[in-house]
This record gives C-alpha cells, sequence and structure tokens, in this order.
C-alpha cells in the first residue's frame, strides 16, 4: 500500500459508522427496540462471559487498560460496525439463517448500499471507463425450493475494485461503481456483466489494525462477490460469493465462507464465465 491508498483505506470504516447510523434512522425494522428483560438477559451473560475471562486468565490491570484504551479507539476511529461484522456478524447469520432449505446466506458486512442503479437481465455493472480488473460473467437462475423459476426476482450485487476499495466508502470513486441491480427475466434467468473481484484486505490504519498487529493476525478476507436475492413472497437471502484457489478461502478473518458458497469460474475468450443459481425460500 502507497500513502494514498493508506490515506483513503482510513475513511472506510469511519464512514461505515455514519452509513449505518443513517440506515437505523430510516429503516424502523432493523433499528428494533429490544424489551427490557431480553436486554437483562443478555447484557447479564456478556458481562459474566468477560468477567469470567478476567478471572480465569488472570487479567492484570496493565491489560484491563490496553482494553479500555484500545475500545476508546474503535469508537473514535468509527470502527464498531467493521469489527462487529468482522468478528461477530458470522454468529448471528447463523443463528438467522439456520431454518433456510434454499441457498446458504453468509454476512453482509459493513459495505452494503440501498438502491443501487436498476439494470434488465443482462445488463453492466456501473464501473470507470478504465476499470482494472478480469472481465467476468456471472449467469444463472432464481428459483423457488419447489423449484418454480421466480420471474422479476431482484438480485444487488456489490463488490470491492481491483484495489480493494468500496464505492461510497473509499472516497475518489464514482458514486456507485461496482454496485448494481439486475431485475431477473420471466424465467428468472440472469446475466450479470462485471469485475472478477481481488482478495481484499480491511483496512488496517484504525483500531482493528492495531488489534490484528497487536495479535499477530492477517488483515485479509479471500476475493469476494456479496449479493442480496429476493422476490416477492420469498426471504429475501444475503450472501457472498468466493473463487477457488484463493489464498484465504481457509483463513477469512471474518469466518463467512462455506463450502456451497465457492464458484466454479471458467475461463471464456476474454475472462471468466462462472454461474450460479439462487434458491429461495417461501416468507
Ligand atoms: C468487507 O468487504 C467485508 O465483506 C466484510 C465482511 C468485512 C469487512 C470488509
Ligand atoms: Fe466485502
Amino acid at each position: 500500500f502507497n500513502e494514498e491508498v493508506t490515506a483513503k483505506a482510513a475513511e472506510s470504516g469511519a464512514n461505515a459508522s455514519a452509513r449505518f447510523r443513517e440506515r437505523m434512522a430510516t429503516s424502523g425494522s432493523r433499528a428494533g427496540v429490544v424489551d427490557a428483560e431480553r436486554v437483562n438477559y443478555l447484557a447479564s451473560k456478556a458481562v459474566k462471559a468477560l468477567n469470567d475471562i478476567v478471572l480465569d486468565d488472570r487479567v492484570t490491570y496493565e491489560e484491563y487498560n490496553a482494553l479500555k484504551a484500545w475500545l476508546i479507539r474503535v469508537g473514535e476511529d468509527g470502527e464498531w460496525p467493521l469489527f462487529l461484522d468482522v468478528w461477530l456478524e458470522h454468529s448471528v447469520e447463523e443463528v438467522a439463517n439456520e431454518h433456510r432449505e434454499g441457498s446458504k446466506g453468509t454476512i453482509e458486512g459493513p459495505y452494503y448500499i440501498e438502491g443501487s442503479p436498476e439494470l434488465s437481465w443482462n445488463g453492466t455493472i456501473p464501473m470507470r471507463d478504465d476499470e482494472p480488473g478480469t472481465p467476468m460473467v456471472f449467469s444463472g437462475q432464481v428459483r423457488a425450493v419447489d423449484g418454480t423459476p421466480l420471474s422479476g426476482a431482484k438480485l444487488e450485487l456489490w463488490h470491492a475494485d481491483d484495489l480493494g476499495f468500496y464505492s461510497q466508502f473509499a472516497p475518489g470513486l464514482p458514486e456507485w461503481n461496482l454496485r448494481g441491480t439486475w431485475i431477473a427475466d420471466g424465467e428468472g434467468h440472469f446475466e450479470i456483466h462485471s469485475l472478477q473481484p481481488a482478495p481484499y484486505q480491511i483496512p488496517t490504519d484504525g483500531a482493528c489494525g492495531q488489534l490484528i498487529e497487536a495479535a499477530g493476525w492477517h488483515a485479509w478476507r479471500p476475493a469476494h462477490l456479496h449479493f442480496k436475492v429476493s422476490a416477492p413472497g420469498y426471504e429475501l437471502i444475503t450472501t457472498q460469493l468466493y473463487f477457488p484457489g484463493d489464498p484465504h478461502n481457509d483463513d477469512d478473518i471474518a469466518s463467512a465462507v462455506k463450502p456451497e458458497l465457492m464458484l466454479d469460474p471458467q475461463p471464456v475468450d476474454g475472462g471468466v464465465a462462472v454461474t450460479y443459481d439462487f434458491v429461495l425460500d417461501p416468507e
């Protein structure tokens, strides 16, 4: 990473906090208030788990103060969404999607934006004229678990650019760069034209990076495509898809890889072609 690139990375985590606040303010559904009994139960259990660690592992004042300083910095850097989505969301997702019989989901992460430009069933994702990367055609069908093709299903795709930056989080990118919404045809078919994403490092210049360095971890996620797929009367699925052979498929920092989410890209003239069908559960 050169200096300019590092400077850009710094803002991604903090922008995620601002975006999350806006989204909670406008969408009543996900900001839901948790009832007092449940807060009492969960907060008591969380506090006890932390106290147990202190007692079991003889945590010192030096370590306690290091934790305090670090927690303050997570807030100052705006990196709570990044921290939580990387190290906790995978368990929340596991619980939320346990009941599904259709396609596997995985975490949303901190960089989704609602309302990306709508394209036809075979449209090309918004990108710069000189956007670096290997052209990728991603095609398939959206069906119900009973096999019914879902006419007019909606597919939202967002992914990082070749340097690992997401539009609207890293500055200097066109607003909707590498973000689009496709409407499947009458048989649920779609053909998405985009670029094959590159392996991705979470921003390392804030509190999360400080933790990663202090613990001797790494900051990598395997290359991934983020999707939200939906159709009226069916449960929306949030997922990600991955590419075989990526060095970080087995040690994703966000623990969000599942075998069912591995693609099988085929080399074609001037790029890669990949197929994947999405199967939705009825509401
Ligand atoms: C990402 O791009 C991402 O997908 C997740 C889960 C966390 C941080 C950055
Ligand atoms: Fe991502």
